[in-house]
């Protein structure tokens, strides 16, 4: 039973909504959603909450020992977390159902060089559209630091501490590659959290993280975070996590990972090292990390690929935001009606659509080798991969 505090017609909307998702299996952008929970923004989006601290990004390198560059991701990786999961609640009042990406949708972006942190570049492309899937390759070539991963998502619906929640399990992962001045490689695998959506009997839905998500280093070191949230048993603190980073394992050995560091905190505020207490990362409103830096991105005038995604859902997002929900909805039609044009016409001339920027591989060497760290984890040990091929165009800074 769901009740939604709320009279109004919108109250009765949003519980036949959420009827519709305690029913539903497979993915949910196909779920056509009450207007208000609709986001003007694509999923295509997304991959740019990767960046949004690049000065942390670059300074990944800059670290002096593999262990000073395990812990330079990790905090990298934590300080991004609030960005990922918490904009649409800070910017949109909830969390809210992004844009399905059509196939071949682009988003090109980039954080201009500043302070001598060099240029971030990002290229993202929707490489499915059943099921949905975003590939993203995110580079700071003057540092030689790089991103490269894909994300797709399975939902489910459940109780979760008496209240009914969407649990949305991430497939997908990223690999972070470092060169280092002396041109040796290191790689990072990090895989993602689950998300519970909850909130959503009072119409407010907003992510808490659960269980565990990993960085596994070339170098041996291995991260592991553990979320815990509000509502899980004893805790009532919103966004809680606990990593700790354990040593490299010698080969012959068959001993247990011995840790070194543990940090503790809120994903979305301030995270302490447990042993002298020293702040790690605080992504709070006032904290050193709080604040995050937009992509920059062309303006809808200058793009000039077939589906940029700004450009493509134009008329929607303009829709949403202004509440012409009728003038979105219209044009969200014919996009849907020309992508299902598109396809029949390839079927019949037997042709597939080409992907521009990446490549669907069936094993990622990295990947292969990295995941074995994490064989106890319940981590896939061999999962699909894309590999970046071309850049996109490169836009200008203007000074
Ligand atoms: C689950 C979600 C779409 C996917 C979004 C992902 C997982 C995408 C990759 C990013 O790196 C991180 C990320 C953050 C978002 O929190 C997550 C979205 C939250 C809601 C949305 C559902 C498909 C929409 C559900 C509709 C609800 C709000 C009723």
């Amino acid at each position: 039973h769901f009740f939604v505090k709320s009279s109004s017609a919108q109250g009765s909307v949003w519980t036949s909504f959420l009827k519709s998702i305690a029913t539903f299996s497979g993915d949910l952008s196909n779920l056509t959603a009450p207007p208000f929970i609709l986001s003007p923004v694509s999923l295509t989006e997304f991959p740019a909450y990767w960046c949004e601290h690049p000065e942390l990004f670059a300074a990944i390198v800059d670290g002096k020992t593999p262990e000073e560059r395990a812990l330079r991701v990790l905090k990298w990786f934590i300080c991004t977390l609030r960005g990922q999961y918490t904009t649409r609640n800070e910017d949109m009042g909830s969390e809210k159902k992004p844009l399905n990406p059509v196939l071949g949708e682009v988003f090109y972006g980039h954080w201009p060089d500043k302070d001598g942190r060099g240029r971030t570049d990002l290229v993202v492309e929707q490489v499915s559209h059943h099921p949905p899937i975003t590939a993203f390759h995110i580079e700071n070539k003057s540092k030689g630091v790089s991103l490269q991963g894909h994300n797709a998502q399975k939902t489910s619906f459940s109780t979760v501490n008496m209240a009914p929640s969407i649990i949305v399990k991430q497939i997908g992962h990223s690999v972070l590659t470092i060169e280092l001045p002396t041109g040796v490689k290191e790689q990072y695998l990090i895989t993602l959290p689950k998300l519970v959506i909850a909130g959503l009997v009072y119409g407010k839905p907003y992510i808490e993280l659960a269980e565990n998500s990993y960085i596994a280093s070339s170098t041996g070191y291995l991260s592991t975070i553990a979320y815990t949230g509000k509502g899980w048993s004893w805790n009532s603190v919103a966004h809680t996590f606990k990593a700790v980073v354990t040593q490299p394992l010698l080969s012959s050995s068959n001993s247990k990972p011995v840790p070194l560091y543990t940090f503790e905190g809120q994903w979305d505020g301030k995270s302490i090292n447990t042993a002298n207490k020293t702040v790690f990362t605080n992504t709070g409103k006032d904290g050193e990390n709080g604040h995050k830096e937009l992509v920059t991105v062309a303006p809808i005038e200058a793009q000039q690929a077939r589906f940029e995604s700004r450009k493509l859902w134009q008329v929607v997002s303009e829709g949403i935001r202004t509440g012409n929900f009728d003038v979105a909805a219209k044009d969200k039609a014919r996009i849907e009606n020309e992508q299902r044009q598109m396809r029949a016409a390839e079927r019949e001339k037997g042709e597939t659509w080409q992907l521009i920027h990446f490549e669907r591989v069936e094993s990622d060497p990295v990947y292969d080798k990295l995941a074995v760290m994490l064989k106890d984890t319940g981590v896939p040990l061999k999962e699909d991969c894309y590999v970046f091929q071309h850049n996109a165009p490169v836009i200008e800074d203007k000074e």
